[in-house]
């Protein structure tokens, strides 16, 4: 039996990468998508994710819609990028994607693949957790189809990647768009694992690995990939400025677990400022696993060789 992967992104580049790379794992099937309007806007980013879909022959997959927005947006320059995405040359002359408001809104999408699974599913989430806290917060009971929860979300012995005002700069973006669900979430003690800023730090988006990449284009995702990932150098190299493996690297944790150090620790979330969405180390908190380091050379090779098709 396949490993049955629900994901919900947030449209940003790496979001759309790490789709791909699920959309190609062997032994896995992804059996729908929802898309949170957070690190972009929501109708060209269902275009990318559709368009995406439609490259690699998997346009069955079912796409839901989020509607709700969190409490503090993603700058606007961020959120803008898919419509640069979707006129790339191997995305810009696909078929017209459905019109989006015929999609199901996302937590409806959850509700409806969660209750339909024959097994338990593991919840790929590499943008904020609101659309999967209002599916659980209708049905209750669907938390006994998860078998685990990977999230792109947080930072615990690091600083925070927000830089805002009224705000400290402890938290990571996707916990800070909805820190109140983000609260929620912890507190469930589901079998969660969180892929936070300690280690997605270890994995920047380097040159060199971009340079290595452009030695194999002749297959097709390693040239798409290629042009998705040079678009994220479209900034001054300063910490807050610099593009890392965030996503990607959260959905490499499928594949290969082993190679991630995880720790299990006691953690919880502030939801007011100075800190909100901070995650933070809590001997009262609630149970979860974080990981904590990754050997970066495995890493990138992985990329590299997984996208070699
Ligand atoms: O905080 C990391 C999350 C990841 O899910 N996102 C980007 C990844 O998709 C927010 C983010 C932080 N810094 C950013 C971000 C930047 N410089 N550009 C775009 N998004
Ligand atoms: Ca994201």
């Amino acid at each position: 039996m396949p490993k049955l992967i629900l994901m919900d992104h947030d449209g940003a580049i790496d979001d759309l990468l790490s789709q791909l790379l699920v959309l190609t794992m062997p032994d896995t099937e992804l059996i729908g998508i929802t898309v949170t309007p957070a690190d972009c806007y929501i109708e060209p980013a269902l275009e990318s994710t559709y368009k995406l879909l439609q490259l690699m022959g998997k346009e069955s997959v079912p796409l839901g819609r989020g509607d709700y927005y969190g409490i503090n947006a993603f700058p606007n320059e961020w959120r803008a990028r898919p419509e640069i995405i979707n006129a790339l040359p191997m995305l810009i002359n696909l078929p017209k994607s459905p019109d989006p408001y015929t999609y199901l809104s996302a937590p409806d999408l959850i509700i409806d693949r969660l209750s339909s699974a024959t097994e338990t599913v593991t919840i790929l989430m590499t943008g904020p957790c609101s659309n999967l806290v209002l599916a659980l917060e209708e049905v209750p009971e669907l938390k006994d189809k998860i078998k685990e929860i990977v999230w792109m979300a947080g930072a615990f012995r690091v600083h925070g990647n927000v830089q805002t005002f009224q705000h400290d700069g402890t938290a990571e973006w996707n916990v800070f768009w909805d820190p109140i669900s983000s609260q929620k979430l912890v507190s469930y003690e589901l079998p969660l694992t969180l892929i936070p800023l300690d280690v997605t730090n270890h994995v920047p988006v380097t040159r060199k690995f971009l340079s290595t990449l452009a030695t194999q284009i002749d297959y097709k995702l390693s040239n798409l990939t290629g042009q998705l990932w040079a678009l994220t150098l479209d900034t001054i190299p300063s910490y807050h400025y610099t593009y890392f493996m965030w996503d990607i690297l959260a959905t490499s944790y499928l594949a290969l677990p082993e190679k991630f150090t995880t720790e299990i620790v006691k953690a919880n979330v502030s939801t007011r400022p100075p800190n909100a969405g901070q995650t933070y180390l809590d001997d009262n908190g609630y149970t979860v696993k974080i990981a904590t380091d990754v050997n970066p050379a495995h890493f990138y090779e992985y990329i590299l060789t997984h996208f070699k098709r």
